[in-house]
């Protein structure tokens, strides 16, 4: 028996402000997308508001005639929730939730409130709560118990209510425990994988809503949820995948993650990393393009850009640019695919291209890599640092004598490391 519980959606006002950094069509686009992001987290946005402006106004983000215009359109809309792009300062958000006395929210905040909404597995949670609680600490004043309700956004998942009247030496202990639960997490992932060493890893990554899901499920059968929301998928799903031409068969392993935005927040990424460690441990990442979306160049810079910040900037890459059946002709992908040397144009949903894919899979897969156990002086730190960049560490001890590594790396790079070795691992 379904119980039909009627939630009434909060009624938003989004609110962009320009920079030097961007175009005004940009800007817009950055304002459309943060629209999408307020409906997603269950929002009903009813205005959309800009102002072109050279930098934010320290005190309030906008200037004071368009605070007063933002003031009558939420008397007369009956809005209860201000969404502002880019991130506030702590007394941004102080002085706005006091002049515009509703709730008020930034883009991380928003963000932050979609990942708690969705979260499901315990590690998701943990991840998210972590985030919150990063988000909150420079934001803790006597303001506190003001920010927690608010910070509580739409479906007002705070970090909790018992953390409300606590002051940040709790949040700060609450924080070291996140970390702890989440390394024993790691630990335990780990340990999984471990038996998985000898298959080639491929990672789908890209901008939310590009298709990552619905690409997984076409190659291999999968039943993750596809969604036209933002962020549908926060947990990793691997499956295997029979990659195979007319000589060679291969069985490798695929993995489906988080997508990736713009401005995605610091403390997100960072408390997301037990999420995205298959990512950091693929051999071949798969970067799909929603290419039929106005801002897909944009979003491949932001995606790129993510990849660098968690430390896979330099694995090799097969771009493919998604949904070419929503295009009305392929000039585009033409183009595209004399830039970039790895790339397909595919339709993931009508299954367009998805054997010259697969046949792509199959060639940059063959690049080997092979595990090795070594034993590394400290004289050798320059090796070491070219194991974590190309590479990828499977298990460390720092020793007196030097470091003890299982590392997965390039055929390449075991030749250079041959003087190191242990043992075969
Ligand atoms: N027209 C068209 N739509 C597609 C194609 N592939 C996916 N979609 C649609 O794009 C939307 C997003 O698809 P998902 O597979 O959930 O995207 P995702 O990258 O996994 O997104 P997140 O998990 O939210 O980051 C859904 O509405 C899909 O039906 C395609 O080839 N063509
Ligand atoms: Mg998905």
């Amino acid at each position: 028996m379904h119980e039909i519980v009627n939630i009434p959606r909060e009624r938003a006002i989004a609110v962009g402000v320009g920079s030097r950094a961007f175009t005004r069509e940009e800007s817009l686009e950055h304002l459309e997308e943060l629209a999408f992001l307020a409906e997603t987290a269950g929002a009903e946005v009813i205005c959309k508001i800009f102002q072109d402006r050279d930098k934010p106004d320290g005190a309030t983000a906008v200037g004071r005639g368009k605070l007063e215009e933002i003031k009558e359109m939420i008397e007369e809309d009956n809005i209860v929730l201000a969404i502002f792009d880019d991130e506030l300062t702590p007394a941004q958000m102080r002085n706005l939730s006091r002049e515009l006395n509703i709730k008020v929210l930034d883009r991380t905040g928003l963000i932050l409130d979609i990942f708690a909404s969705r979260a499901r597995t315990s590690e998701a949670r943990l991840q998210v709560e972590l985030a919150q609680l990063q988000y909150l600490l420079p934001r803790l004043s006597r303001m506190w118990t003001h920010l927690s309700k608010q910070f509580g956004g739409i479906g007002s998942k705070g970090p909790g209510e018992t953390q409300i009247e606590t002051d940040r030496r709790m949040v700060r202990d609450k924080i070291s425990l996140l970390k702890e639960k989440l390394s024993n997490v790691a630990v335990q992932k780990a340990e999984q994988r471990k038996g998985r060493d000898s298959m080639q890893r491929f990672a789908l990554v890209g901008y939310t809503n590009a298709g990552k899901s619905t690409l997984m499920n076409a190659l291999t059968g999968a039943e993750v949820l596809v969604e036209n929301k933002l962020f549908a998928t926060l947990d990793t799903t691997v499956r295997v995948v029979e990659l195979s031409d007319s000589e060679t068969h291969k069985t490798v392993l695929l993995s489906d993650t988080v997508g990736f935005i713009r401005k995605l927040p610091t403390q997100l990424v960072a408390s997301f990393r037990g999420t995205l460690a298959e990512t950091l441990e693929a051999d071949v990442l798969v970067h799909v393009i929603d290419v039929s979306h106005p801002q897909f160049r944009e979003h491949i810079r932001s995606v790129v850009e993510t990849l660098e910040a968690i430390g896979a900037g330099e694995k090799p890459v097969i771009m493919v640019f998604n949904k070419i059946d929503a295009l009305p002709d392929l000039d585009l992908v033409h183009a595209l695919q004399a830039d970039y040397a790895q790339s397909v144009g595919i339709s993931a949903q009508r299954g367009i291209n998805l054997t010259t894919l697969q046949e792509m899979m199959l060639q940059m897969g063959d690049e080997r890599h092979e595990t090795l156990h070594l034993h590394l002086p400290y004289s050798a730190m320059k090796e070491l640092a070219n194991i974590y960049r190309t590479g990828t560490v499977l298990d460390r001890k720092d020793l007196d004598d030097g470091i003890e590594l299982t590392a997965r790396v390039t055929t390449d790079e075991a030749r250079h490391l041959r003087g190191f070795v242990l043992e075969a691992a």
